[in-house]
């Protein structure tokens, strides 16, 4: 078989509107039987999509059910189809033969065909690999392919390589106690928070550099925003001018994606009704400034005065949807109380970080900022926060060699996409969450 063959097999039925009076053969897997009296619709998961096809004759006796594999041959036809789970809608395969070549041993325990797949959180959390199955709940998951598709094509383009870091770590990057520990053959190891300390010394090497990839939060919170593995978008560079520098690069980034997504995956967002946003420039606030804000246009004053609350972060969504129209806002200069040790500190202001958060739709999406490059800075930062500089040395020796001035930010994958996607908890848009009590599957 010539190596260009599969891929030619696959990729004609993608162009069902072209093959529109041909004879064809398709490849699916049953979704849906509706039959009728002398004949039946049978609608076929093909590689992808949802295809309508006709046959003719009584399908109780071909042994076609849902779930069945099938091969099909047949015409494609013109048609006007109006199943909302149907791509396309202009044609469908009229019948000549169809052979079944796997049956399931049972039917799903859920109907996936419904509008909606009408089941509790657990068990479609329990049956995530068939609940998934649903039209609907598969569209999430396209999405955020597309999305990461759309993130990594335009750091490539732009000149970032891709990294892969270790997960099993000697420290973690974030501090705090959502860190999980494990035993390393004797010695003490954790999962990785975050691929921080790697994308720096990469830095060093390659300049520009970027990773998509688990990290893990032993948050003990159940939340609709928390999850304990997530996908963690990293990007880092050097040469930059000022830390506005990383702003521009992910507002740059943001808009390419939603541009791809708009191309790529234009039935699931239809299928899903996602409002993708146009963006153009990100308004960026100072955090005082933010406080100020809510404090005066929201009267809300909540207590811990370091950090928003996910109130506050989603007034100041709402002022600034409503100031600027923008459903993004970057909030900037966070107090260094509250900013993990290698934040760099604000040159006029001590007290603050040049760094910030991304909040999209009411909730952070995003933190970054300029880390310290220079050896002298850190150590002395590390010491001030009672760290033992010598405990970090694998990390502080890129410094000593020379770092150039550089930043990067984390993205939560599963947290664009649930924003995005306006649903309401980052579970649903987690393809196997873990949670603290879900392990499986
Ligand atoms: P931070 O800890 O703020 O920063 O995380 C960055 C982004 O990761 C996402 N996120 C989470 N998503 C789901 N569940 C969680 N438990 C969870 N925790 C965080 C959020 C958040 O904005 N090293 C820095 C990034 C950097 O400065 O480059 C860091 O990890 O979307």
């Amino acid at each position: 078989m010539e190596i260009s063959a599969i891929v030619e097999e696959r990729s004609k039925y993608l162009n069902l509107l072209d093959l529109v009076g041909e004879e064809i053969e398709l490849k699916g897997v049953v979704f849906k039987v509706r039959g009728l009296s002398g004949f039946a619709f049978i609608l076929v998961n093909a590689y992808g999509t949802i295809i309508q096809t006709v046959y003719t004759g009584e399908i109780g006796e071909t042994g076609v059910k849902e779930g069945c594999s099938v091969v099909i041959k047949g015409k494609v036809s013109e048609a006007k189809l109006k199943d909302a789970f149907v791509e396309p809608k202009s044609c469908e395969v009229q019948i000549n033969e169809i052979n079944v070549v796997s049956s399931p041993k049972e039917l799903l325990p859920f109907d996936i065909t419904k509008k909606k797949l009408d089941i509790g959180n657990d068990l479609k959390f329990d049956l995530r690999y068939l609940s998934m199955r649903h039209p609907k709940e598969k569209a999430i998951f396209r999405i955020q392919s597309s999305l990461v598709q759309g993130i990594r094509s335009f750091l490539i383009e732009n000149k970032f390589v891709e990294i892969r870091s270790p997960k099993i770590v000697a420290e973690g990057a974030e501090g705090g106690a959502n860190i999980f520990s494990m035993d390393y053959f004797g010695q003490k190891a954790y999962l990785t928070q975050s691929p921080q300390f790697y994308k720096e010394f990469c830095v060093g090497v390659f300049d520009r550099v970027f990773e998509i990839a688990p990290v893990f939060r032993a948050e003990k919170h159940n939340t609709n925003r928390h999850i304990n593995e997530y996908t963690s978008i990293d990007f880092e560079f050097g040469q930059i001018d000022s830390f506005y520098d990383i702003l521009n690069m992910e507002a740059a980034m943001l808009k390419h994606a939603f541009e791809h997504l708009k191309k790529d995956v234009p039935y699931e967002l239809d299928l899903l009704q996602v409002e993708v946003p146009d963006i153009k420039t990100i308004p960026a606030l100072k955090f005082w400034e933010v406080k100020e804000i809510i404090k005066k246009e929201y009267k809300i004053d909540p207590k811990d005065s370091f950090d928003l609350a996910p109130i506050e972060e989603i007034k100041i969504s709402d002022y600034v949807k409503k100031k600027y129209d923008s459903e993004f806002v970057f909030i900037t200069h966070y107090p260094t109380a509250k900013r993990p040790f290698y934040a760099m500190d604000d040159a006029e202001d001590p007290e603050l970080t040049v760094s910030f958060d991304l909040i999209f739709r009411g909730v952070e999406i995003t933190t970054g900022g300029q880390r310290i490059h220079d050896f002298d800075q850190l150590v002395a930062k590390m010491s001030g926060r009672g760290m033992n500089p010598a405990d970090f040395e694998f990390f502080t020796n890129a410094h000593k060699y020379g770092l150039p001035p550089h930043g990067g930010l984390g993205l939560g994958l599963e947290r664009l996409t649930q924003r995005l996607l306006n649903v309401d908890n980052i579970k649903s848009a987690t393809m196997f969450p873990r949670d603290m009590t879900r392990l499986t599957p």
